[in-house]
């Protein structure tokens, strides 16, 4: 079966509606990768017509490998929006993930109008959907949390060399490609697997994670639906909660 289906096709306009609620994750603002501007342009386009509730699904700053020079006009705008967002209405939810889990500390805060959570529990229309980061269930970052550190450190001059070394060669095997290897997708699977059963043990109609971006929504009509939001390096992705789980992808 492949689980990497693609629901929605990349489009202009943004799909939600005004009542819905809209999670997006994996920003890792601060790190090179991130796409700050073009979030910065997605959040801007929200403020048009403010959705309900945005839920920020963890991994919104980089923690681990930040180069503080690479927080700039871009970055700032984007917290800038999310800021303009609460102003006009919008409810705002803040998950943080294994990258900046030191705002995990503040979990039970409310800073102002944002709201600091663990987990955060959707209710539409007697549905609960569930909503977490989760690295909770990826147990290599839980139990590895340094040498998890380190192996990112080292992704990145990974990343560094491979785009040296790309200067030099005509080497088709990307890092990105990397990222969709088996092993990867194995990695990918377990969490699948053990969010859906902890969304289940908790009677959830659904659970809604991002850490492993890797954008999926899988719909079980008799049990659990499980949604990763993606990210905001590659895929560029949002998940609306409404009457029914979508997942977009935001296309300029
Ligand atoms: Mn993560």
């Amino acid at each position: 079966m492949d689980y990497h289906n693609l629901t929605g096709q990349a489009k202009m306009e943004l799909n939600y509606k005004k009542e819905n609620t809209i999670v997006i994750s994996d920003f890792h603002l601060g790190s090179k990768r991130s796409k700050a501007k073009k979030l910065g342009n997605f959040l801007h386009k929200l403020l048009d017509n403010p959705p309900y509730r945005l839920i920020l699904d963890g991994d919104v700053f980089e923690l681990w490998s930040t180069n503080y020079k690479n927080i700039e006009a871009d970055e700032h705008r984007v917290i800038k929006l999310v800021a303009a967002l609460s102003e006009k209405g919008t409810k705002i939810v803040y998950i943080p993930g294994n990258h900046d889990r030191a705002f995990r500390a503040f979990f039970e805060f409310t800073f102002g109008k944002i709201k600091m959570r663990n987990e955060y529990v959707i209710r539409h229309d007697h549905k609960k959907y569930l909503v977490m980061h989760g690295d909770e269930f990826d147990a290599f970052t839980r139990n590895h949390v340094v040498i998890s550190i380190l192996l990112d450190q080292l992704y990145i001059v990974l990343v560094k060399i491979n785009s040296f070394l790309k200067l030099f060669s005509r080497s088709k095997k990307s890092l990105s490609a990397e990222k969709h290897s088996k092993k990867y997708a194995e990695i990918v699977s377990r969490i699948r697997i053990l969010a859906t059963s902890y969304a289940r043990s908790r009677k959830m109609d659904g659970i809604i994670i991002g850490h492993s971006h890797w954008p999926e929504l899988l719909a079980d009509p008799d049990g659990v639906t499980y949604v990763n939001s993606g990210d905001w390096i590659d895929s560029c992705s949002y998940v609306v909660v409404g009457d029914t789980l979508s997942l977009e992808y935001y296309n300029e």
